[in-house]
């Protein structure tokens, strides 16, 4: 829309200078003449033009001044050199502080004592090594305290048993407490038994159970109403599957369990 105004106002402009001129050269009849008529007034202001296009850069301009001169520097501390030659050894020092008080000696005179403590210490060693050797070399073993209850399943008379368990280091099972008889009625399930005979008997003194070493009883796990001497013929005893005990026949044929001390 400004331009076309543009257009019309510049159009304007050149009809205006067209009589102007058209006007000088020619002779106007005398009565058209008229003075010359005031100054129009003028048009509006036109709309600013387009921008224009830039303009080539400027040449760079000549160098500044010099600057004024600027403040020291920090010293900065650089890496650590290589390290030097190792020194000459120094003076020795002061005495440290007196140590702790030692360990007691071992017993006996010096070296000799020495060497009696750790070989006694190196049999005892030994001898547990061999027992668990020789318990583990049964089917069925239990450790029970410092005992090993064991057993291959032999089923025999009490005599055969006792004579089984003594030609293996050990002997014929008997339980001493609530623990041990507990450890052996578990062995029942393992073995498939009813009775396993015990390491007692009163064939010195009937109705007096003494161990296999003829000393009395200081525990004992009895049914009630036993030990019976049934039939007369009941002189060794065995401990059943619920745990309790019962004099039954020596030469009965149950199964046998030895114990080896550790
Ligand atoms: C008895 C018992 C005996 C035998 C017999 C079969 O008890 O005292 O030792 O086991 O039963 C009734
Ligand atoms: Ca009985």
């Amino acid at each position: 829309m400004v331009l076309l105004s543009q257009f019309f106002t510049a159009l304007l402009l050149l009809q205006l200078e067209l009589l102007r001129l058209v006007g000088g050269s020619e002779t106007a009849a005398p009565q058209t003449l008229s003075c010359p008529a005031p100054p129009g007034v003028p048009g509006t202001p036109g709309h600013n033009g387009l921008p224009g296009r830039d303009g080539r850069d400027g040449k760079d301009g000549a160098a500044g001044p010099k600057g004024e001169k600027g403040e020291p520097g920090l010293s900065v501390q650089g890496p650590p050199g290589k390290a030097g030659p190792q020194g000459p050894t120094g003076p020795a020092g002061p005495a440290g502080p007196r140590g702790s008080r030692g360990e007691p000696g071992l017993p006996g005179n010096g070296h000799n004592g020495l060497l009696t403590s750790v070989h006694s210490e190196l049999q005892l060693l030994r001898t547990r090594l061999l027992t668990m050797e020789k318990a583990a070399s049964f089917s069925t073993f239990k450790k029970v305290g410092q005992k090993y209850y064991v057993s291959n399943g032999l089923i025999a008379s009490s005599t055969e048993a006792a004579r089984f368990c003594a030609g293996a280091g050990g002997a014929l099972v008997l339980p001493r407490n609530e623990a041990e008889n507990k450890a052996l009625t578990a062995m029942h399930t393992a073995l498939g038994s009813t009775y396993i005979f015990l390491g007692a008997t009163d064939r010195e003194k009937e109705g007096q159970f003494v161990d296999l070493s003829k000393r009395p009883l200081t525990y004992t796990n009895w049914m009630p109403n036993e030990p019976n001497n049934h039939n007369g013929q009941e002189d060794c005893a065995g401990i059943y599957t619920d745990s309790k005990w019962n004099d039954l026949p020596c030469d009965s044929a149950f199964h046998v369990v030895c114990e080896l001390t550790i």
